[in-house]
């Protein structure tokens, strides 16, 4: 039976006051995360709408004000009275905390976390905010606005009735609202952060097409986001620079107990394992159960074939996991209801009900993937690449005994170029990792001994991506890294053994520098994440120029910041800009990028590294293309440009 949804249905739970004294209850932060949090808000319930088929477009539209529009063509909000509160769905919808269809799931289908507050608490944290519903051929507007009363501001009031403004031919709901900047640190949205979530969304949801307008800059741009594959469009771009080893994406879908599960997974001839999980649409960084119940049933299922053929005989059991997942991209999305949260970042799906779920419906669908005829080919190519995993681990447990034994006989014979700090304290240690000997030279010079420690990298470290544990172990640059932070890699790792609290990376500013960034990133991306996680990995900012007048000298980080300074300082000045590090003496290195007092750092987020980590494959992968693309793009030949145009 298909009930309708009308004014009655939506819950009235409580006020909305409580949203402006405390936002972060609500929307996390009033950094730019959650300013992105109230588009988000909004963004949802025309997914939603869209999710159970009634719409098929979604607009979001940056206006020059600041302020956001998001448009959709579904049913549009309740524009009925509402039998107990006297007033229409619309103005619930906007004024009531946890009035929503949303929460009453005869209608909607999965809510959860802090997405799915409300609508209302986007209302609450704006100056203004405008809906417009198109329905049965009529078109409704009511406008909420915040006020100042007796010096106290009041949340999102409506300024006039559900109003009808005419007769119309659309279909659909559109909400218009300029966040509040008493609230928020900015109220300027980031059109990339917005292109990424709403590119990740349609793929997420198939079919549903996703509009980004951005109306703020001189010329209106506009892109647009449309998968008609849904996952298996999303694990092929996610592969784009990868070289698959079977050409078809191995698509999985089913239910269980309520739970909904969606995978795509497609094997390239990569060492590593890129698993993207997501539940109701949020992303799940940590994994969780969902992730656990995949990885179960994947290694199961592919051990069971494993054995019937005779593949392997090694002597240490079976096949691992980890054998079965290298080389593997996959994306798993999974919809369900009461989803909990755990883990550092509460990224990290906790429902227990989601590992069974997923275990079963995987089992079942990838034993019937591999048993067809058809799929013989992908199951051999993956089981060879598999017994090749193992037994390339096996001779990187042999490799890795040995460094060990190594460290433990010898000290640090491996740390030899490492200047460590006299001070005993890892908590406010810094481990400098330097781009080359020279600068290297020059930050042992320059540093505080007492608790900076230099470690200069020569050339570039072998790329972590592309090389098995076995080929990293072997190499020197990392084997040093990995003795001088004394946490061990991978399984091993033990972060109560890190030497320093800091690590920063001081890297040149050019593109063999972002290279070097970029590769050592992967690393500890790949081998060490939580240092990662805890916050422990830097990126440090030397000047890109040195500005002297008489005596007076000033260091800038950024072309934009070398235009400012020479503006302050008028007439008569020299610049010098530094094509590197190594260019700069002691004193100078300490000043401008060792000293905590003025330097400036970068903390490393997960996503950072994630991206880093596509960086790294773009620039060393095989897909000669895209590389050409990438430096095209992006490296900066033409450094002569900033003083022409400044006249210098
Ligand atoms: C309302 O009752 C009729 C069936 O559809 C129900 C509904 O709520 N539809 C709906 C809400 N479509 N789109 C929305 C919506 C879209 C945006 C952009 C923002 C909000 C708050 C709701």
């Amino acid at each position: 039976m298909t009930r309708t949804y009308e004014a009655n249905d939506i819950q009235v739970l409580e006020g909305l006051d409580a949203v402006r004294m405390r936002p972060g209850m609500y929307i996390g932060s009033t950094s730019a995360r959650g300013l992105h949090h109230l588009l988000w808000e909004i963004v949802d319930n025309g997914i939603d709408e869209a999710a159970n088929g009634y719409a098929s477009t979604i607009e979001v539209v940056l206006n020059k004000d600041n302020s956001v529009t998001v448009k959709d063509d579904g049913r549009g909000i309740p524009v009925g009275i509402h039998d107990t509160m006297k007033v229409p769905g619309v103005q619930l919808v906007f004024t009531q905390l946890h009035a929503g269809g949303k929460f009453n799931t005869n209608n909607y289908n999965y809510s959860g976390g802090l997405h799915g507050v409300g609508a209302a608490v986007v209302n609450a944290l704006s100056r203004w905010l405008e809906a417009e519903v198109h329905v049965d051929g009529k078109k409704y507007m009511q406008r909420f606005e915040s006020y100042e009363e007796k010096g106290k501001i009041m949340a999102g009031k409506p300024v006039s009735q559900l109003t009808c403004l005419g007769s119309t031919d659309l279909q659909g709901t559109m909400v218009t609202f300029l966040p509040d900047d008493r609230i928020f640190e900015s109220i300027q949205m980031n059109k990339d952060v917005i292109s990424k979530r709403l590119k990740e969304l349609a793929f997420l949801n198939k079919g549903i097409k996703m509009i980004l307008t951005d109306k703020r800059t001189e010329k209106t741009t506009s892109v647009s986001f449309h998968y008609t594959g849904g996952l298996i469009d999303f694990v092929e771009y996610l592969n784009e620079d990868k070289s698959a080893i079977h050409p078809e994406v191995i698509y999985l879908e089913g239910e269980r107990d309520d739970i909904r599960a969606q995978i795509a997974i497609q094997y390239t001839d990569s060492y590593t394992e890129s698993i993207f999980s997501y539940v109701n649409s949020i992303p799940t960084s940590e994994g969780g159960t969902h992730e656990t119940g995949f990885k179960t049933a994947v290694t199961k299922v592919l051990n069971d074939f494993v054995r019937k053929q005779n593949l392997y005989k090694g002597k240490n059991g079976g096949l691992t996991g980890e054998d079965f997942r290298e080389g593997m991209t996959a994306v798993i999305a999974v919809n369900m209801h009461n989803i909990q949260f755990e883990g550092q970042t509460k990224t990290k799906l906790g429902n227990t009900e989601a590992r069974a779920a997923l275990e079963s419906i995987v089992s079942e669908q990838l034993q019937n993937y591999f048993e067809n005829i058809d799929n013989q080919q992908t199951l051999k190519l993956i089981l060879d690449k598999a017994v090749n995993a193992a037994k390339v681990r096996e001779a990187a447990r042999k490799a890795k005994d040995i460094t060990r034994k190594k460290n433990s006989l010898e000290g640090a014979p491996l740390v030899g170029k490492l200047a460590s700090c006299t001070g005993r304290d890892p908590k406010i240690n810094e481990l400098f990792l330097v781009e080359g000997d020279s600068a290297g030279g020059s930050a042992k010079q320059g540093r505080d001994r007492q608790f900076q420690a230099i470690l200069p990298l020569r050339g570039k470290p072998l790329n972590a991506e592309k090389k098995r544990l076995d080929q990293v172990l072997a190499n020197e640059e990392f084997r040093t890294i990995i003795s001088a932070l004394g946490t061990g890699i991978d399984e091993d790792f033990n972060i109560s053994n890190l030497k320093y609290n800091k690590v920063i990376i001081l890297a040149d500013a050019d593109q063999d520098g972002a290279h070097i960034r970029a590769i050592l990133l992967t690393f500890f991306f790949r081998y060490m994440k939580p240092l990662i996680t805890h916050g422990h990995i830097f990126i440090g900012l030397a000047p890109l120029y040195k500005v002297s007048k008489g005596s007076r000298t000033e260091y800038a980080y950024s072309d934009d910041e070398l235009k400012a300074i020479v503006k302050k300082i008028g007439k008569g000045y020299t610049i010098q800009r530094y094509k590197g590090l190594g260019e700069m003496n002691p004193e100078q290195l300490w000043e401008t990028t060792m000293n905590p007092a003025n330097r400036s750092i970068i903390e490393v987020s997960i996503e950072d590294a994630a991206e880093a980590e596509k960086l790294v494959t773009i620039l060393m992968g095989d897909k000669i293309d895209s590389r050409r693309q990438y430096i095209t793009n992006y490296a900066n030949f033409n450094k002569k440009d900033i003083f022409q145009e400044m006249g210098v």
